[in-house]
């Protein structure tokens, strides 16, 4: 077992290296020893400097999230960025490679000055996880960049290239080359030999006295940097304490800070957001692909379709580097295609989310095709074809035809069997299913639908592939709708029963936005097209009662410029008297008497069912873990993060407490949604988690 600190002496400066695989995080079995270290450095008179450098891959990217909610272990952060304060003339600096973040980058702010390499970034992304910096970061980054770009960085949680963090004053130097110690040893013996020490970060008050005179514009930007925040409580409470950098001493600011920090570290929305910190990486370990499984090496893809979907996906795996060739059985759509795409990535410049120059440089990447022939030499070829298992056994026996030995073929199917479509060709095992979520160039969530005969370099290489797209990877299994859709099915089944019982779509709406969705079913279906189920519905030989004549009426959405709305600048939901006489109407004929519905009623009847049908989901093995469920649903479909997701949120409120209300509701609308799964009802039972299931 290797020692997670050990010093080496370069002469009078001594080198503390920290080796804490897998990111120097600060755990208490890393900050014992490491404080030693530096007590007996600092008392030790032949030692004139010390660098504190990390072994691995970066430098301390943060405390050890996995600690939070245990007892907090002595000796804290906080004191050891106090001993480092203690070295009062004998300088002290951090030398950063990779990533210092979090309680990394405040154990460097704790030293007299940092030097990093050209590749390394700093950050203090505390907001992502539902907290602010605990250990100093709100008090003396302001003091050593200023307050406002300071609170661009910890209200965002933004990482900052070392060049910036120099330009700044974050960092001190860039080391250039391969030997980064021997950098900052030599910087620190030029600093001893200079004799004039620049001031510890928590002792720079210049850069922030200009805010103190006229905090006016310091309060626009934070009105300006919170206005996303949704319901959050950590970008405000980052704000905050930062304002306290500028309004309060640094002995009080610092205290209010920690204040802070452990009033954020127990609440639930923290617990949430570190909930899914961890629940996206567990995403990414699928049975059996281990880590010695290799994925298939994807030089060339090939994407089949050139309308919104097999557009937006062939724009995120060139977005990822991967060069696309695009089909289109006509030139018309190809070239409509490719005229989109080009919008698109015309509109992200204008934007400034990509360079001008760019553009070209990425449609370079496409190369257009009418002939399934181009596709031969393609490592995978991912269709997006219409939704009809007639249409995709024809791609399929065609792909199986022309696409070289080995080729991954994937179908972009949101709910078809990808077992049956794997059995159109003599290759089930090179068949996989992956899922992309409109718009495909926009939306982070892939469901990978896993086939009974997928090979697991298959599996491992579709993973791969989601990765390079920038995308949040799921596993999933084979049925109706998988994950995220089946879900979704629960969560609308009693939408119309609710408009006939009392509530109006403006109502339902509310209640989700309240609930933190970012908006409600009937705005969602109005901007999908609510012509997409009627089609299906229609295909199944289902009907609606409210649904159906509102299409039939050509209400389909914001498209048409009406729907559960009406939409007079094209965007806007405006609740419409139409519909309202409609749900009216219908209720009468059906000799329902309406009455109020409230929010709680709203939540229990959509949001209770879909986390029943996730348990469902998980009792089959659809789902390898109730944290992916969750995972699907942050990136798929935008559920509230400061809840964790439908599974997460279930526990926090008590499983016991959902069974109850889905009973309920059962009782009352004989509704089989309500019918509790009986995974559900064990757990609820024996009072366990989701996580006991498995
Ligand atoms: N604590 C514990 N485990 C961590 C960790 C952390 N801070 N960061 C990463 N891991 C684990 C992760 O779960 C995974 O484990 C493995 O390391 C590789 O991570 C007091 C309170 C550093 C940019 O928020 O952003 O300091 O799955 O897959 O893609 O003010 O990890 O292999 O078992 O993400 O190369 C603040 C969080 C903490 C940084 C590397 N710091 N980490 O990305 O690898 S709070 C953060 C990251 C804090 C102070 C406050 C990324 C990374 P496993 P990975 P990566």
């Amino acid at each position: 077992m290797n020692d997670i600190v050990t010093v080496t002496r370069d002469n009078e400066i001594a080198v503390v290296i920290i080796d804490n695989p897998p990111v120097n995080a600060l755990s208490h079995a890393m900050r014992a020893p490491l404080n030693e270290a530096l007590i007996a450095l600092r008392d030790d008179d032949s030692v004139k400097g010390v660098v504190v450098t990390c072994a691995g891959r970066t430098f301390v990217a943060g405390a050890d999230i996995s600690e939070f909610g245990g007892p907090r272990l002595e000796p804290s952060l906080l004191t050891l960025i106090a001993t480092l304060e203690s070295f009062s003339t004998k300088p002290t600096v951090a030398a950063i490679h990779g990533t210092a973040l979090g309680g990394g980058l405040e154990l460097a702010l704790g030293c007299r000055y940092r030097v990093a390499v050209p590749s390394a970034m700093c950050g203090l992304p505390e907001v992502k996880l539902g907290l602010i910096p605990g250990a100093g970061g709100t008090q003396r980054l302001p003091r050593v960049i200023g307050p406002e770009k300071a609170l661009q960085a910890i209200v965002a949680g933004r990482f900052m290239p070392a060049k910036e963090c120099l330009a700044d004053g974050l960092v001190d130097a860039i080391v250039e080359g391969e030997d980064l110690v021997a950098g900052a040893v030599d910087f620190l013996r030029k600093a001893i030999a200079d004799g004039k020490h620049t001031p510890l970060p928590r002792d720079r008050e210049d850069r922030i006295t200009t805010a103190r005179a006229d905090i006016s514009a310091f309060d626009a930007l934070v009105k300006d940097m919170t206005k996303k925040a949704r319901g959050l409580e950590a970008p405000h409470a980052c704000a905050q304490s930062v304002r306290n950098a500028i309004t309060m001493p640094f002995e009080e600011g610092y205290a209010e800070e920690l204040r802070i920090f452990l009033k954020l570290l127990n609440s639930d929305q923290s617990r949430a957001q570190r909930h899914l910190f961890f629940a996206e990486r567990e995403a990414g370990k699928v049975a059996g692909v281990t880590k010695d499984v290799k994925p298939r090496e994807v030089k060339k893809a090939g994407v089949i379709g050139a309308g919104t979907m097999g557009g937006g996906i062939a724009m995120s795996l060139v977005n990822g580097g991967i060069p696309v060739t695009i089909l289109e059985m006509a030139q018309e759509p190809l070239d409509k295609g490719l005229e989109r795409i080009r919008n698109n990535y015309e509109i992200s410049a204008k934007r400034g989310s990509m360079k001008a120059e760019d553009v070209d440089k990425r449609m370079a990447l496409f190369t257009p095709t009418t002939s399934y022939d181009d596709l031969a030499d393609c490592d995978i070829i991912i269709e997006a074809v219409f939704e009809e298992m007639g249409v995709k056994e024809q791609v399929f026996k065609t792909l199986d035809r022309i696409a070289k030995p080995g080729a991954i073929l994937a179908s972009n199917t949101s709910y078809l069997d990808v077992n049956a479509i794997a059995a159109f060709t003599n290759r089930p095992q090179d068949v996989i299913g992956m899922h992309f979520f409109s718009p495909a160039n926009v939306m982070k969530l892939l469901e990978i639908v896993r086939g009974d005969k997928t090979a697991p370099d298959v599996l491992a290489t579709a993973m791969a592939v989601g990765k390079k797209a920038k995308k949040v990877p799921v596993v999933v299994g084979v049925c109706h709708g998988f994950v995220g859709n089946r879900m979704l099915a629960a969560r609308s089944a009693q939408s119309e029963a609710l408009l006939l019982e009392g509530a109006l779509p403006e109502t339902v709406d509310k209640a989700f936005r309240d609930f933190g969705w970012p908006m409600g079913p009937f705005q969602m279906g109005d901007l999908a097209g609510n012509d997409i189920g009627w089609r299906t519905r229609k295909s199944l030989g289902k009907t609606a009662a409210l649904a159906d004549p509102l299409c039939e009426a050509g209400r389909y959405g914001q498209k048409t410029g009406a729907g559960w709305y009406r939409y007079e600048d094209g965007r806007t939901p405006i609740p419409d008297a139409w519909v309202e006489k409609l749900i009216l109407d219908t209720a009468a004929s059906k000799g329902i008497n309406r009455r109020d519905i409230s929010d709680e009623e709203i939540i229990e009847r959509t949001i209770y069912p879909m986390i029943n049908e996730g348990a469902k989901i998980l009792d089959e093995g659809i789902a390898q873990r109730a944290s992916d469920i969750d995972v699907v649903w942050i990136y798929g479909y935008g559920f509230p993060i400061g809840k964790g997701g439908p599974m997460h949120w279930a526990e926090t409120l008590g499983l016991a407490t959902i069974v109850e209300r889905l009973d309920h509701w059962h009782g009352r609308t004989g509704a089989a949604v309500f019918e509790v799964s009986p995974l559900l009802r064990r757990l609820a039972s024996e009072g366990k988690r989701f996580k006991d299931a498995s």
